[in-house]
């Protein structure tokens, strides 16, 4: 019998005990773009605990507009093979290109990332990290309210998660590096965001500039253009994908250690 009452216990004994074992985790990814995604689904692979905090109640973050709205993609070598591992059907435009529905490769990688064992929670926002300077300066997690509360501004204390590994995937604003370069002074961060439209560089560029920004945290996709100042490239997403991978990867070599 469906019973109003036990609909709402549910939801809430099931929803309070996840964020009781989310109160400590391997790695918070902030951001469900391509990046973050793809982060996630690595990650996880590599049986790291790992959450994708993302404010808005959908994923995907700038795959969905395609390019122009024009709902398409297009990737290169050999980020294709991350799409084609996540099962996402590609067709061949060119030597090395591809190019899919923006909405297949969306859910594909969301996809790749939950069954792999990511939990992705939608609706709240990364506002600040929590950070530790006995040493050196360094971030051991973030600081997370619901998107509604602050749409709403109203202030409400927010909650903290511990986690080993930080990753900003929230694309052009890099909002978690520059709430971090705001407040913690020590740190020396200064985002001046993404130059202009060079494609060949920008793809290049994006993946090698990913990586550790500060012990603790990480900058991914085009957060980390936005940090190092590195072209734009417009609608082509195997920088992304590449970098959410690569960041990965340094994050697992850096806690096996
Ligand atoms: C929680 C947040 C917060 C926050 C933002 O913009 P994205 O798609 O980011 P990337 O780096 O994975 O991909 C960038 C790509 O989409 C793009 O914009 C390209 C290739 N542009 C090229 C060009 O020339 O313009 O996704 C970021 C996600 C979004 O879903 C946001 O809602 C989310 O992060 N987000 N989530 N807390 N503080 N800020």
């Amino acid at each position: 019998m469906i019973n109003e009452s036990m609909i709402t216990r549910t939801i809430i004994e099931k929803a309070a005990k996840d964020w009781v074992n989310l109160s400590e985790i391997d790695v918070a990814v902030v951001g469900a773009g391509p990046s973050g995604l793809t982060a996630a689904a690595y990650l996880a692979k590599a049986g790291l605990r790992t959450v994708v905090f993302e404010r808005r109640l959908s994923f995907g973050g700038g795959i969905g507009g395609g390019g122009m709205l024009f709902h398409k993609i297009v990737v290169q070598s050999p980020a294709e093979e991350i799409l084609r591992e996540a099962g996402c059907p590609l067709e061949k435009v060119g030597e090395g290109l591809f190019a899919t529905d923006s909405s297949t490769a969306i859910a594909k990688l969301a996809n790749s990332a939950i069954d792999a064992g990511a939990k992705i929670i939608l609706g709240v926002t990364v506002d600040d990290v929590i950070f530790r300077d006995e040493t050196q300066p360094k971030i051991v997690g973030v600081v997370l309210q619901w998107t509604a509360v602050i749409m709403a501004g109203i202030h409400v204390d927010p909650l903290g998660v511990k986690a080993k590994a930080v990753v900003d995937c929230t694309g052009h604003d890099a909002e978690v590096l520059s709430v971090a370069s705001r407040k913690i002074p020590e740190l020396n961060l200064s985002i001046r965001g993404e130059k202009s439209m060079w494609a060949s560089e920008a793809e290049k560029l994006t993946v090698e500039k990913t990586g550790e920004v500060c012990p603790g945290l990480y900058a991914a996709g085009m957060a980390a253009a936005a940090l190092h100042n590195t072209p734009r490239m417009g609608p082509i997403f195997g920088g992304m994908l590449l970098s959410g991978k690569k960041v990965a990867q340094l994050i697992v070599e850096k806690l096996r250690k």
